[in-house]
């Protein structure tokens, strides 16, 4: 076993020297196009970016503008997202369908321009249409501005690590399949590091990822959950890690033997090459401690030291159990803000909204369902359905119709969130228009999002767009409002884009409304998304021009 040979990808170290000081206009063009990949011993037809798979990576540095052509050779509609980046008043390039923008029709271009301002660190792309994330999405690395360094030891050499999950099948034709039953789309085939999943599957020769260390040297690992509908735990055989970074925030370091992450959130972690020179598995498997069917397939890539050779058999790391609750919510803790002089947490201390939403499962009629019902999934019993044009053009033309600012603060009925399970009346409620959530500028808003034992608990990883926010508090069980609030840390919070709210249990996160538009929040598991887990935040401009949202690029897409 483990007998084959590889092709090493070397890191280089990203040289950047060419950079100017000033900020630069980094263009990029994006061809949406089909192309047959192998796979677990298939020759698939996926879509691509340029062909590649994982697609490009966008290297840029604080300060930069962007510009990137997204062409659409495909047959399917298409958007993309910039994930985690804050668009300031520009929510035109932010990407989800139908929310910020109508979608790039086969044959179209558009052009996203955005400036990357105040923010350094990595995030990533993907479509932001149906399933298409499953192959179509990348890394975006945002260097610090020249003349500034990390706030930790500078590592020699850095490389990305993009988990993802990989289906044999057309995963536009798997999600149909899933809506027709009603039921949830099959789960995965694998999972992924960089594309590949590595020798524990059939064909590694051709699909493992690999990569060439040299002893004593640290390497910054760039490590994104790609991943459709699976928080995952990465570890290393042999070797701790210090997380130094999540979501393009720099955190207190913290060493650990493995690290958490949902789908939507990126961690940054230093690696010692100190080790015994050898080849060791890096891995990837699903945290569920839910009673979900999962794919629980286990990804792994190659951490070779220099000059060892390709026979010498690679060892596994040792990966939590798959339900390991308790790693998860004592990992969790540990993340906190570096909280520096130049790197401060500016938490709101003061709120002027407070909103509760419960997060629930349910079971909804459906006619041309299989089975008469349809799963089905809500924010306070409110399952979100898409309009047939962008929201944000309706709010910014103030055009009459598309949607409603009526979404409740709290859920319309309290209960015992996380009692015992719920299995009778699982019916939300479905309106023909979305109803979204005005906010006044720059007010200050305290989210507490309460999972529900809805036909089941389950760890929910919600992703706002256009904000970071600060997770203040976190909990196992109901959210107590007299006496959970004494407990939040207002002092050195993680700031983040996406936060995992824990199964049966609750997450407070805040965040200063400073950003006008409309933005979309939702369950970063597509499966959850497509079910209705989602809603959007109207938020108002500000006194003057300065403050409000940018007129719309010509090139926006129409619907
Ligand atoms: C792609 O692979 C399929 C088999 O899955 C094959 O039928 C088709 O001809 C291939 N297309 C190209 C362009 O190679
Ligand atoms: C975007 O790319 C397409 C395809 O190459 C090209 O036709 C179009 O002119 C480009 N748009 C811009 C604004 O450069
Ligand atoms: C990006 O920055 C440039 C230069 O400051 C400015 O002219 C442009 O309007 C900004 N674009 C956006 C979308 O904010
Ligand atoms: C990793 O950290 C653990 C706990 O601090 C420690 O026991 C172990 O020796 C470390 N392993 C390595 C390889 O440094
Ligand atoms: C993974 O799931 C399969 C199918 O549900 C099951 O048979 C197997 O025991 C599971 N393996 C682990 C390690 O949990
Ligand atoms: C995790 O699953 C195993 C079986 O795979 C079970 O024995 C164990 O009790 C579970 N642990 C928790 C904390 O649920
Ligand atoms: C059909 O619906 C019933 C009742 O909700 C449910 O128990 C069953 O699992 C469903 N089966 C399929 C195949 O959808
Ligand atoms: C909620 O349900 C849990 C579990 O069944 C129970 O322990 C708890 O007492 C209930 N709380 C209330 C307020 O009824
Ligand atoms: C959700 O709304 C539906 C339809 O109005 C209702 O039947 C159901 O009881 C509500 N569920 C909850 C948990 O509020
Ligand atoms: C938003 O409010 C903060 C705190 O009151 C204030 O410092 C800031 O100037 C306000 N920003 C705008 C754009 O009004
Ligand atoms: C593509 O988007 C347009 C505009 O919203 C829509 O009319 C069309 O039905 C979509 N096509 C597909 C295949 O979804
Ligand atoms: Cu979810």
């Amino acid at each position: 076993m483990f007998h084959w040979t590889i092709r090493l990808f070397l890191v280089c170290l990203v040289g950047y020297v060419s950079t100017p000081a000033t900020a630069a206009v980094k263009k990029y063009q994006f061809d949406i196009q089909v192309k047959n990949i192998s796979r677990l011993c298939h020759e698939k037809p996926i879509v691509t970016v340029n062909g590649m798979f994982p697609g490009p990576t966008i290297y840029v540095r604080e300060g930069d503008r962007l510009l990137i052509n997204v062409t659409n050779f495909a047959q399917y509609n298409m958007s993309i997202h910039w994930h985690g980046l804050k668009q300031y008043r520009n929510g035109w390039a932010d990407g989800p369908a139908y929310v910020t923008q109508c979608p790039v029709q086969t044959g179209q271009s558009y052009t996203y321009d955005f400036n990357v301002t105040g923010q350094r660190g990595t995030l990533w792309w993907h479509a932001h249409i149906s399933w298409l994330r499953a192959t179509v999405y990348g890394a975006i690395v945002i260097m610090p501005k020249q003349g500034t360094s990390y706030p930790f030891p500078q590592p020699d050499f850095e490389f990305n690590l993009l988990l993802g999950e990989w289906w044999n099948d057309d995963v536009e034709t798997v999600v149909k399949q899933g809506n027709k039953l009603g039921l949830p789309p099959k789960t995965s085939d694998a999972h992924t590091i960089n594309g590949k999943p590595g020798p524990l599957f059939p064909c590694p020769e051709k699909h493992t990822y690999a990569v060439e260390v040299e002893q004593g040297k640290t390497y910054l690992l760039r490590i994104i959950n790609a991943a459709l509908n699976d928080e995952l735990f990465f570890a290393v055989a042999g070797h701790n890690m210090t997380v130094v970074e999540i979501d393009a925030i720099y955190t207190k370091p913290f060493s650990t033997n493995a690290v958490l992450i949902a789908p939507g959130q990126t961690t940054n972690v230093l690696l010692r090459a100190n080790q015994a020179p050898g080849r060791y598995f890096m891995a990837a498997r699903p945290f569920m401690d839910a009673p979900i069917s999962v794919d629980n397939k286990t990804a792994t890539a190659i951490l070779q030291y220099k000059g060892i050779q390709n026979t010498v058999i690679p060892s596994l790391p040792q990966l939590p159990a798959l339900n390991d609750s308790a790693f998860a919510l004592n990992y969790n803790a540990k993340l906190r803000s570096l909280n520096s002089p130049i790197f401060p947490a500016n938490v709101p201390l003061k709120v002027d909204r407070h909103l509760f939403y419960t997060i629930g499962l349910g079971v909804n009629p459906c006619p041309t369902c299989q089975n008469g019902t349809q799963l089905t999934a809500s924010l306070n019993n409110i399952t979100f359905v898409m309009p047939q044009t962008a929201l944000l053009q309706a709010h910014y033309f103030n055009l009459k119709g598309v949607f409603t600012t009526d979404f409740p603060d709290r859920p319309p009925m309290p209960f015992n969130y996380t009692g015992a399970p719920l299995t009778a009346n699982l019916q939300t409620t479905q309106s023909n228009r979305p109803r979204l959530s005005k906010i006044a500028f720059n007010s200050t808003v305290e989210l507490v999002l309460q999972d529900t034992n809805l036909l089941s608990v389950e760890s929910h990883p919600f992703h706002l767009h256009g904000y970071n926010f600060f997770v203040v508090g976190s909990g196992i069980g109901n959210f107590d409002p007299k006496n959970d609030p004494a407990k939040f840390n207002l002092v050195d919070p993680p700031e983040r884009n996406t936060v995992g709210v824990p199964t049966g249990g609750w997450t407070a996160i805040r965040f200063r409304a400073d950003n006008p538009g409309v933005w979309f929040m939702h369950c970063h598991l597509e499966v959850h998304t497509g079910w209705g887990l989602k809603t959007a935040f109207v938020v108002e401009d500000g006194p003057d021009a300065d403050h409000s949202v940018l007129p719309p690029p010509k090139d926006l897409p129409p619907c």
